[in-house]
């Protein structure tokens, strides 16, 4: 069935929704091959739905298929959505038909707190993803299609490369899914690469202030090499994940730039599918997506311009 929800600004969203045999309606969005189902958690702790759903959680839910105000102002309208954008990306670019290849559930949970405060967050559990609701500062995490798709390229990650989250692996994961996140966002918002928003990540979330401000992280600094490498303990971000990953994301943006977008998703993808494996490390990335790029039958010239975004990142086989 179809229905009508508020996003978290207001505006009416035309959803695809789910009937119960009592009549009532919820988020699941059946009309793909892969479920995608949203839960609202109305400010339950994280904790209660971090790896596995409470005994009585029930995706967002309303009596008419016109959904209620609270199903925008918690975020769930937007996960819904953006979980289906998300969907839609990776099997109309890249083949893929869903997280797990397989149409496999596509599962978010929003508007989770903790300790009493909103999350101020998002992330993949390793099965789904969990979202923060608004705070007086920031609008719901899942607002924000780049994250949305970020969370979700973990879930890739996981099926594919299974890039570990510590030290290097680790803040390759974090560049391949903030690669995506962004790539997904100017894709499907036909956003064009020059636009200074397009490598920000997060940069709508904020309430007031300015995208550069807002975003956790920029894509197109030039100026992050290895030399910028914090080398951080395995108990400080999972060693760095977060803190080193611009230098591996920014050479795969690069890339994204200078070579054709559609072409550089393919190249990376396929790197992550065919030849990255658990412990990768930067230099490793370097050779998987030139080997992808053989593999795709780049020209010597393309696989120059691929080895450059390495080298000015400081990636030197
Ligand atoms: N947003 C972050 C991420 O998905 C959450 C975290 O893991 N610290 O990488
Ligand atoms: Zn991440």
């Amino acid at each position: 069935a179809t229905g009508t929800a508020p996003d978290a600004f207001g505006r009416p969203a035309q959803v695809n929704i789910g009937r119960l045999p009592d009549g009532t309606y919820q988020l699941v969005d059946l009309t793909r091959p892969a479920a995608v189902t949203t839960y609202d958690a109305a400010g339950r702790d994280v904790m209660d739905f971090d790896r596995s759903l409470p005994a009585d959680a029930r995706p967002a839910a309303s009596a008419s298929p016109d959904f209620p105000a609270s199903t925008g102002t918690s975020g769930a309208t937007d996960a819904h959505l953006n979980a289906a954008a998300v969907y839609d990306f990776y099997r109309d670019r890249l083949g893929r038909d869903g997280i797990d290849g397989k149409a496999g559930p596509i599962t978010s949970v929003v508007n989770v707190t903790s300790f009493g405060e909103p999350l101020e967050n998002a992330y993949w559990d390793g099965e789904k993803m969990i979202y923060s609701g608004g705070s007086g500062k920031r609008h719901p995490f899942s607002v924000a299609r780049d994250v949305a798709g970020h969370e979700m390229t973990h879930g890739v990650v996981k099926h594919t490369a299974g890039l570990v989250n510590l030290g290097q692996s680790g803040a390759l994961d974090e560049a391949v899914a903030d690669y995506f996140g962004n790539a997904i966002e100017v894709t499907s918002r036909g956003i064009p690469m020059t636009d200074p928003r397009a490598a920000l990540l997060g940069e709508d979330l904020c309430r007031t202030g300015t995208p550069e401000a807002c975003a956790d992280r920029r894509l197109d600094d030039r100026r992050t090499t290895v030399a910028d490498y914090v080398g951080a303990p395995a108990g400080v971000d999972s060693g760095g994940v977060h803190l080193n990953s611009t230098i591996a994301s920014g050479a795969l943006w690069d890339i994204r730039r200078t070579l054709d977008p559609l072409l550089a998703d393919r190249l990376v993808y396929r790197a992550l599918t065919e030849y990255l494996t658990p412990l990768d490390d930067f230099v490793d990335a370097r050779n998987a997506v030139l080997a992808a790029g053989r593999a795709l039958g780049l020209s010597r010239a393309q696989l120059r311009t691929v080895a450059n975004a390495f080298d000015a990142h400081g990636i030197k086989d």
